[in-house]
């Protein structure tokens, strides 16, 4: 059932987010973790009318899309805590995952960079015939990054198969939105392009899945991109340590008050009981995985220098 499968996703996707804040405040993780918790329901949603082979690129904060994607949580947890079995060996550590096996073809540090990366995704596709739809997650701090607008401009021109999902929370790091973008919403950024878009509330998951469907379908019956601009919340900091002293808690709590998970369990009746049995699983599910992905092997020192390219030595 729907409503149940997207519940269990952003279920896992909170449960691992919580437990990977938990890791990291005790110092078990190394490096910068930015998470999506409050976020959960445009994971959920537009994750949730892919197939397996399709593409996804995403951002620095892109656990959720990841999970939602198929992902298992062993080896993200793995890669997380440097270990040999994650995703990338662990070598990516929170920013970098991916797996081509899923159509993750990457988590970017870099904002906008995963952008093109779909776009070249959906040419492939377009050009070898294959059904195959990209979807890219970006936030609306990367909307005045020329890179947007040049790959917006050619899936237009190639009616590419391509959904351009931007997840508007607010906030570019400590940069509220409205002193850096004009525009009230994202959506008229597609306008000059010919791009057909829709701003949806991204705190409501029925809502997302409704819209992404829309966009998909459209890209896979060959009637090109959609830009998709999803409104939300980031309940934790920009990254776990960020002091927020450019927000309020008020604020905070406003959007607390409207979780994801929350707002799900209010527009769907009578199945409470199997979303608290969902909770529940998610936390043991996740409990496990944490246990094996501590006990994993380190990636050998022998093994710095593999997949690192180099020119040919010349005798
Ligand atoms: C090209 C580039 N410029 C600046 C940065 C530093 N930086 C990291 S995250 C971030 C803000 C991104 O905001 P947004 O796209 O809204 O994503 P969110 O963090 O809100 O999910 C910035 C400016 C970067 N990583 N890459
Ligand atoms: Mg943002």
């Amino acid at each position: 059932m729907t409503a149940v499968r997207l519940y269990r996703t952003m279920a896992l996707i909170r449960e691992f987010e919580t437990a990977a804040s938990r890791l990291m405040a005790s110092g078990e993780l190394a490096g910068f973790l930015h998470l999506s918790i409050g976020q959960e329901a445009v994971a959920a949603g537009v994750c949730d009318v892919l197939g397996p082979a399709d593409y996804l690129t995403t951002t620095h904060r892109g656990h959720g899309h990841c999970l939602a994607k198929g992902a298992d949580p062993r080896r993200m947890l793995a890669e997380l805590f440097a270990r040999a079995t994650g995703y990338c060996g662990g070598r990516s550590g929170s920013m970098h995952v991916a797996d081509p096996a899923l159509g993750i073809l990457g988590a970017n540090a870099i904002v906008g960079a995963g952008v093109p990366i779909a776009l070249g995704g959906a040419l492939a596709a377009q050009v070898l015939g294959e059904p195959r739809v990209a979807v890219t997650f970006f936030g609306e701090g990367a909307v005045a990054e020329g890179v947007i607008h040049e790959s917006l401009n050619l899936a237009a021109l190639s009616r590419l198969p391509i959904v351009f999902v931007c997840e508007n929370n607010g906030y570019a790091e400590m940069t509220p939105s409205s002193t850096h973008l004009r525009a009230s919403s994202v959506t008229e950024y597609a306008r000059p392009h010919h791009i057909p878009a829709e701003s949806v509330d991204g705190n409501d998951v029925l809502a997302v899945r409704d819209a992404a469907q829309r966009a998909v379908d459209r890209a896979r019956s060959g009637d090109g991109p959609t830009l998709l601009e999803c409104r939300t919340y980031r309940w934790h900091g920009h990254f776990e340590g960020d002091a927020q002293g450019y927000r309020t808690t008020a604020e905070v709590d406003l959007w607390r008050a409207r979780d994801p998970l929350t707002v799900l369990r209010k527009n769907v009746d009578g199945l409470n009981g199997q979303f608290d049995d969902i909770d529940r699983d998610c936390a043991d599910e996740i409990a496990e995985a944490t246990v094996w992905a501590r006990a994993q092997p380190p990636a050998a020192l022998e093994s710095l220098t593999d997949h690192v390219y180099r020119a040919q030595e010349v005798g």
